[in-house]
């Protein structure tokens, strides 16, 4: 099963993804952990990317496309992926689609998790990483509406996107997901 996880930062996409992915046998390819990696490990990659996901803004396409790649291309004998923070605008998720075809993959389900402004800076600021302070949270959320919320109505297009209420405890977003999964 091939699954993306969409919602604003702080939506609980990474929780859910990390569960599910640990239940199901599948990788979980976050991209922001992928870019956390390369900046823990100082490499040119995640020197080129600290300040920019500190400043809460969106790394290049081609940087985070490359990641998510080699990432995909290492799932080989699991029962699938789950992606999640990927994709973050149009042209991404365009990337994405063509990606999935040269390499005969399909998307199985894709899972919005809906989560109010208010709730994300609450839960992000009690986080506290490095772009958990109120301004990059604000610029981050800024940067969801403006560029990833399209990529909702790119795959309400094409696919059928399963809306769950993130607000609930994690457990029960759990069981929504994994109802959907089942089924
Ligand atoms: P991400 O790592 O994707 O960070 P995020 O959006 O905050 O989501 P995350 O998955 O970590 O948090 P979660 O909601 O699970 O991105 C970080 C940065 O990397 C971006 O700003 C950008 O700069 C860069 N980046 C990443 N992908 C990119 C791309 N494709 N293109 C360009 N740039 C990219 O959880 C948040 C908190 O809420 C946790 O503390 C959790 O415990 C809590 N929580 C979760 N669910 C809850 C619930 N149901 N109830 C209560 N608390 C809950």
């Amino acid at each position: 099963m091939n699954l993306i996880i969409l919602g604003a930062p702080g939506s609980g996409k990474g929780t859910q993804a990390q569960q599910l992915a640990e239940r199901a046998g599948l990788r979980h390819i976050s991209s922001g952990d992928l870019l956390r990696e390369a900046i823990a490990r100082k490499t040119e990659l995640g020197q080129q990317v600290e300040t920019i996901i500190e400043a809460g803004e969106l790394v290049p396409d081609e940087v985070v496309l490359k990641l998510v790649m080699e990432a995909l291309a290492d799932s080989e004998g699991l029962n699938g992926w789950i992606l999640d923070g990927y994709p973050r605008n149009p042209d991404q998720a365009e990337a994405l689609e063509d990606v999935l075809s040269m390499n005969r993959q399909v998307v199985d389900a894709v899972v919005f998790l809906k989560v109010d402004a208010d709730t994300i800076v609450e839960r992000l600021l009690k986080r506290g990483r490095v772009d958990d302070t109120e301004d990059t949270i604000r610029t981050r959320l800024k940067v969801y509406e403006k560029e990833t919320l399209p990529v909702l109505e790119f795959y309400e297009l094409r696919y059928d996107v399963h809306e769950i209420n993130g607000t609930m405890a994690i457990d029960e977003v759990a069981d929504a997901i994994r109802e959907l999964v089942d089924a």
